[in-house]
């Protein structure tokens, strides 16, 4: 087993996104891209060396093989042990679990998440600092300048370890340990929420479908609804994880998780429904009948955490990212907690968790997550609504008739043009941004524009600043539009377009929202011309 330093020139385009660098397969394929990134990873990384490193993904197409070169490369830059889930195999919050409960430096996490996956799809990897959570943007800001810069990166020669036998092996001077990716998330868990309820719950004749995607959450379900919990054997749908997850986009929304939809909406229709994404970190919550918006879902846990074992002090604080809606407010407002808003991205979650100034948020596009682990944890929050049920005695449709009854609803909504020129979508934002200071006071719509501006945040905690996070057109009548190009897509640019509508106490609430949202969206498309602009006359996916 001999160590080598390869010679090695940059690659142009190495830059981190909102969650990791993701490309496709075809380019990560090529000789000592990875390699390049990698060890621009481990060049910033302090106090790699001696230390434990957690690695796994989430299995899509290239995951094995990638698997096998970073624990080669961990090796040749000295990490004392790798810990690896079998198969290579560690959802995104299990991943950050395994490394919060194993002391690691940190973790390796291959997936392109919602994205597809295959020889012809997308692929990805992300680096998770010591708190489990992601890289904040310091880092990825670091590693994208290494790899700007980088000569030379270490590997062994040497064979391919089996990572499907549980157990302890060495290489080069590494010990590896392949871990059963499910039993430590499994295990927190069930420290977290009365299992006996949900069991109960189960027991009586509750139904419920969880649909995997073919993607990494099958094992993690399959374990903790039907065996933990008891769940009727076919609770899990789709719950092999499959290279390219069956040809679909794993990405838990309307638009995708089309069985799941049919399913909740159709004759007969259990009582509830949920999915996951590729790499198990978003999840969809639906009822019979009914679909909760994630802003929403955000909003109806953090009214009702104290049912929950895990929160039965109450909750610090919470946080939403900026283009979420403002539901969780108004539940912030009247428990008297904090209520942050943050950038696009799990990564500016891990101040605020770690200080301890919140233990719930959330993301408009299907996240949401506590501060068990430091990422967004799909099957906690299936969980969490279940533990919740369970307590309330309500179904799903009760349940937000209640919260909507109390705190207002706020209708949400969100278009995204997928795959458009990057010029085109910078001319569309550039544009956008100069018109917004003459916004305040005037009526666009019918609504009279109370703020317009670009979002920019300042850390809490750590100071840090971020700008230029979304562009953002508030009304009078407590509606909102948001515009943001997306930092996860691999191809031209993706437009995302957000809309809310509040509807007070005592308001419509029984509006289809799309039905309730076409002002909005209609305005928000003329206000930037996206037609003009894009020549696209609907979105590609609208959720
Ligand atoms: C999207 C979502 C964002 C999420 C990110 C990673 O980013 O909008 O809320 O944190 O994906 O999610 P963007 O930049 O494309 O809008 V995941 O499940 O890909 O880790
Ligand atoms: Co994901």
């Amino acid at each position: 087993m001999v160590p080598v330093t390869c010679p090695t020139t940059p690659f142009d385009g190495q830059k981190p996104g909102t969650s990791g660098l993701r490309k496709a397969v075809k380019v990560f394929e090529q000789p000592r891209y990875l390699e390049n990134f990698v060890q621009s990873i481990f060049d910033c990384v302090d106090g790699l060396s001696g230390a434990t490193l957690v690695i796994g993904g989430d299995g899509r197409y290239h995951n094995r093989t990638a698997v096998q070169t970073i624990l080669r490369m961990a090796a040749a830059n000295g990490v004392a042990r790798a810990v690896v889930g079998r198969g290579g195999i560690l959802s995104t919050p299990a991943a950050s679990c395994v490394i919060r409960k194993r002391g690691a430096i940190g973790g390796v996490i291959l997936s392109a998440s919602h994205n597809p996956g295959g020889p012809d799809g997308d692929f990805g990897i992300k680096f998770n600092a010591a708190n489990g959570g992601p890289a904040p943007e310091s880092m990825t800001d670091a590693f994208f300048a290494r790899s700007k810069a980088i000569t030379e990166y270490r590997t062994l020669e040497s064979p391919d370890l089996d990572l499907d036998r549980l157990g302890g092996t060495a290489l080069g001077g590494m010990a590896v340990e392949v871990i059963d990716p499910v039993a430590d998330y499994a295990e927190l868990m069930e420290s977290l929420f009365d299992m006996a309820a949900i069991r109960k719950l189960f027991a009586s004749g509750f139904r419920m479908v969880f649909d995997a995607m073919h993607a990494v959450t099958g094992p993690y379900a399959t374990e903790i609804l039907e065996r933990r919990l008891g769940a009727p054997a076919g609770t899990v749908i789709n719950g092999t994880p499959l290279e390219d997850f069956g040809g679909h986009h794993p990405d838990p929304n309307l638009a995708h998780a089309e069985e799941l939809v049919e399913r909740l909406f159709g004759p007969d229709a259990p009582d509830f429904g949920a999915a996951s994404d590729g790499d198990g970190d978003r999840n969809m919550i639906l009822g019979r009948n009914v679909f909760v918006s994630p802003s929403d879902s955000l909003a109806v846990l953090a009214a009702n955490a104290t049912h929950v074992p895990a929160f039965k002090g109450g909750l610090a604080g919470v946080a939403r990212s900026m283009p979420t809606s403002r539901a969780v407010d108004r539940v912030a407002a009247k428990l008297g907690i904090s209520c942050y808003e943050t950038p696009t991205g799990w990564k500016f979650f891990g101040t605020l968790l770690d200080a301890g100034r919140i233990n719930l948020c959330g993301e408009e596009s299907f996240g949401t997550g506590a501060d068990h682990v430091r990422e967004k944890d799909g099957l906690w929050a299936v969980l969490m609504w279940l533990n919740v049920l369970a307590a309330r005695g309500l179904s799903v449709a009760e349940l937000m008739a209640e919260h909507w009854g109390t705190y207002g609803r706020t209708y949400y909504g969100r278009h995204d043009y997928e795959a458009i020129p990057q010029e085109a979508a910078d001319a569309l934002i550039a544009e956008l941004r100069g018109t917004l200071p003459g916004l305040a006071g005037t009526v666009l719509g019918g609504r009279t524009v109370a703020a317009a501006d670009e979002f920019a945040y300042t850390d809490p905690v750590d100071g840090s600043r971020s700008e230029r996070q979304g562009l953002r057109v508030g009304f009078e009548d407590g509606s909102r539009i948001v515009y943001r190009l997306s930092g996860t897509g691999t191809s031209g640019a993706t437009l995302r377009v957000y809309f809310e509508r509040y509807e007070p106490v005592g308001g419509e609430h029984g509006l289809d929202a799309p039905v309730a949202l076409k002002p909005l969206a209609d305005l928000a498309a003329e206000l930037a011309g996206i037609e003009r602009h894009t020549g696209r006359t609907k979105p590609d996916v609208a959720t």
